[in-house]
């Protein structure tokens, strides 16, 4: 029984950066309610209402996993061990978004898939061998004719987009080898609880994993958990390690277990907890929000950091717009001389002079805050202070 815990209230969709501001109705379906249900027996936590896949990821896509270094250097070091450890003869990575992860691979070993055509004309550009579709069993059988079993499947936030998650995985099933092995990596629910992180859900957030809920959903399948690292990646994710349950020449590692054991003790498979998680959301928006009009009450200007899909969530649950933040600052091509979605709040191109001139930046991309404050060393140092509201909202 799936049952609701948390109400974000009418939402735009994230990513969906309009050129010239318009205010969004309900009636005309521009905006959805965003409530988020768990799963009683699954443990899986969900949205309550989920938006068809074409809506979400078409030619227009404009996230680029490229555009961090925390990122690029994290898909290095993976591409390294999994070449170490399981020296794949085929390898497939299920959204491969602009390459970021891929380009560590050698193209001729490596097969592709991106919905967003956009970003999959990219790695075709560099010569990857890419579908443009969505992950579905169509395309898993389509994929075995032409290429036979794959070694190693990797998948790093995308999995969790894809509303159909048996489909997912009995399509992956189908195309892993028999001592394959699959790699997903994706926020972890316990972090997002932990930190109060209630903008980890939007539209393109169907689900946000537990390992809980990945070891119940994945078993139909003939699959099973044999290693979790933990990343400080978008938050805090898990990255998981599946094989088939059948290969005996993998060992479980104590891994498995101990992540298991930290959600129970947490109490991720106890609805209170998620109330409780619910009530906190309240606070934070109250606390937040007490933070920008005070600044601004004190004559103060505040200009916003990452123009992120959960930036999205935040600025349309605690109703802040161009009266609070003057505008946000991205390095995105495809998000700059936007608005962000649902709100009158532009979208610059990132300039360190032009951040210079101000105070106060609210941490739109607050899990990217070591980067970002490296690279604003000089702003900090004249004073500038950034607002997050992650794990508490604060003044930096
Ligand atoms: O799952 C998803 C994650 C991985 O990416 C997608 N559904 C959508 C997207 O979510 P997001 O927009 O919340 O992701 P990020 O990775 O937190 O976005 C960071 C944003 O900040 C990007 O627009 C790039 C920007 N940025 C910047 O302008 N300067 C980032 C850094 C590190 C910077 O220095």
């Amino acid at each position: 029984m799936n049952k609701k815990f948390l109400d974000l209230g009418y939402q735009p969709l994230a990513n969906r950066y309009l050129k010239i501001f318009k205010k969004l109705s309900i009636k005309k379906g521009e905006l959805y309610k965003l409530g988020v249900g768990f799963n009683t027996k699954t443990k899986l936590v969900s949205l309550i209402k989920k938006i068809p896949d074409k809506k979400m990821f078409d030619k227009n896509y404009p996230y680029r996993s490229s555009m961090s270094k925390t990122m690029i250097n994290s898909f290095k070091k993976l591409s390294i061990k999994i070449k170490r450890k399981f020296k794949p003869k085929l390898f497939l990575e299920i959204g491969s978004n602009d390459g970021a992860f891929i380009q560590n691979f050698s193209k001729d070993k490596v097969v592709c898939v991106e919905p967003c055509s956009n970003l999959a004309k990219i790695t075709k550009r560099k010569g990857y061998y890419t579908y443009d579709n969505y992950w579905n069993l169509n395309l898993a059988e389509k994929i075995k004719k032409k290429f036979n079993y794959v070694d190693v499947i990797y998948s790093s936030n995308t999995l969790t987009h894809i509303n159909d998650l048996n489909g997912v995985f009995k399509s992956i099933s189908l195309i892993l080898n028999k001592n394959g092995v699959l790699i997903i990596e994706d926020p972890s629910f316990l972090e997002c609880i932990k930190k109060g992180s209630y903008d980890q859900f939007y539209n393109e957030h169907i689900y946000v994993f537990s390992a809980l809920a990945v070891k119940n959903i994945i078993k139909k399948y003939n699959l099973e958990l044999f290693d979790i690292e933990t990343l400080k990646t978008h938050g805090g994710s898990l990255r998981y390690y599946i094989k088939k349950k059948d290969n005996k020449n993998i060992k479980i590692k104590n891994s498995v277990i101990n992540q298991l054991s930290k959600e129970i003790q947490f109490g991720l498979n106890n609805f209170r907890t998620y109330k409780k998680f619910s009530e906190n959301v309240k606070k934070s928006k109250k606390s937040l929000i007490k933070i920008l009009t005070k600044i601004k009450k004190d004559n103060h200007n505040i200009i916003g950091y990452g123009a992120t899909a959960k930036a999205s969530t935040v600025l349309n649950y605690c109703n802040i717009d161009n009266n609070i933040i003057d505008f946000f600052v991205d390095t995105t091509p495809d998000k700059i001389n936007k608005f962000m979605p649902g709100k009158n709040i532009k979208i610059l191109p990132y300039n360190k002079k032009l951040i210079d001139k101000y105070e106060y930046i609210y941490l739109g991309a607050w899990n990217f805050k070591d980067e970002i404050f490296k690279k604003e060393n000089e702003f900090i140092r004249k004073g500038g202070k950034f607002i997050t509201h992650v794990p508490k909202p604060k003044i930096l």
